[in-house]
């Protein structure tokens, strides 16, 4: 049996690939780890105790905030403020960034950006959920209070990234730059356990995923390709979660889609909380990331916090297929 390596214990050991480096970041994936298992409890038992349904609110997406939400998002601040290495959190539930006091003795050099339940419409019908995260270091003078302008920051410029999905197993995948690596909690232990080493996406895959019920309002190159999806029997699966619907891409290939509509004419994820982060950890294993003008998501400009953006993620090889043929067709019908 292979020894068990911890999530802390990983962390610490690739803090090594970064020459200089003062352990902060690994402090804050730490925190974030202790987050998303205080998070993965109350997940595990939303059915048991008085926390199911919507709270009545609505987050800075004027999205219906389920209760979940409103737990999710103060565990992760509590976590990041209290650990004292992150200067400050936006969150896709706020609608403001919270600069964080600094902590004795401690100098907080990042910026923490988060989506702290991703796809918690999901929660009340016992279907999977997430949480996504982006790490920034900071620009400014670390002596001066956070302002919002730090964290318009494009996603290239992340220094870490990662998802927690809680599903059948919950699993937290991070990268800092150097792949991307999967942990499984096991709760006998509570620990997150190294699981899945040097995560590769493969190239190519038979699965597309898109949410069909909004075919006919999306652009008619996007129909198009939908339709050589199908024309290529590929299978459709579609959670309304992309911290799901991206970790099976992750592992079995494919392509997911959300592109604009006459609804969402910008795309309806958000570039800062789902975008980046989620194409950061794409590209570091293998995959591709556009938005639906065929632009590299983290190359994009972050304007404001929240700014939304369309999505082309997943496999090389199908991402490319999908760029050839919106090249084409819009060549044909221009
Ligand atoms: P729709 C969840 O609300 C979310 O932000 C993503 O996790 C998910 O991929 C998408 O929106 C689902 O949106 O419009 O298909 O329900």
């Amino acid at each position: 049996m292979e020894r068990i390596v911890t999530l802390d214990e990983f962390i610490i050991k690739t803090q090594q690939d970064f020459p200089g480096s003062s352990g902060s970041l690994t402090r804050i994936l730490r925190d974030i780890g202790i987050a998303a298992k205080i998070v993965n409890r109350e997940v595990n038992m939303a059915g048991l105790v008085n926390i199911l349904g919507r709270a009545d609110s609505s987050n800075a997406s004027g999205e219906d905030v389920q209760k979940l939400d409103i737990f999710a998002n103060e565990v992760m601040i509590d976590c990041l403020k209290n650990g004292g290495e992150c200067a400050g959190v936006a969150s896709e539930e706020l609608e403001n960034v919270i600069a964080f006091d600094p902590v004795e003795g401690q100098t907080a050099e990042y910026l923490v950006l988060m989506d702290p339940l991703d796809g918690s419409s999901n929660i009340d019908v016992n279907v999977s959920v997430g949480t996504i995260f982006g790490i920034y270091k900071r620009e400014s003078d670390t002596n001066k209070k956070v302002a919002e302008k730090e964290f318009l920051q494009r996603g290239s410029a992340l220094v870490a990234a990662g998802y927690v999905l809680y599903g059948t197993s919950t699993m937290l995948v991070y990268t800092t730059g150097n792949g991307v690596n999967g942990f499984t909690l096991d709760p006998s232990i509570g620990e997150f356990c190294l699981s899945h080493r040097n995560m590769k996406m493969p190239a190519s895959g038979n699965y597309y995923s898109v949410n069909q019920g909004y075919y006919l309002k999306f652009d008619l190159e996007m129909r198009r390709y939908i339709d050589h999806c199908s024309d290529l029997n590929l299978r459709l699966r579609y959670i309304g979660s992309m911290v799901s619907d991206i970790h099976r891409i992750m592992f079995q290939g494919g392509i997911f889609l959300y592109p604009n509509t006459r609804k969402y004419p910008a795309g309806k994820l958000r570039l800062v909380y789902e975008g980046n982060p989620m194409s950061f950890i794409v590209e570091q294993a293998g995959g591709k990331a556009l938005n639906t003008k065929l632009e590299r998501i983290l190359d994009v400009e972050v304007k404001e916090l929240h700014q939304r953006t369309t999505i082309i993620m997943g496999s090389s090889d199908m991402v490319n297929d999908l760029q050839e043929f919106v090249e084409r067709y819009s060549a044909i019908n221009s």
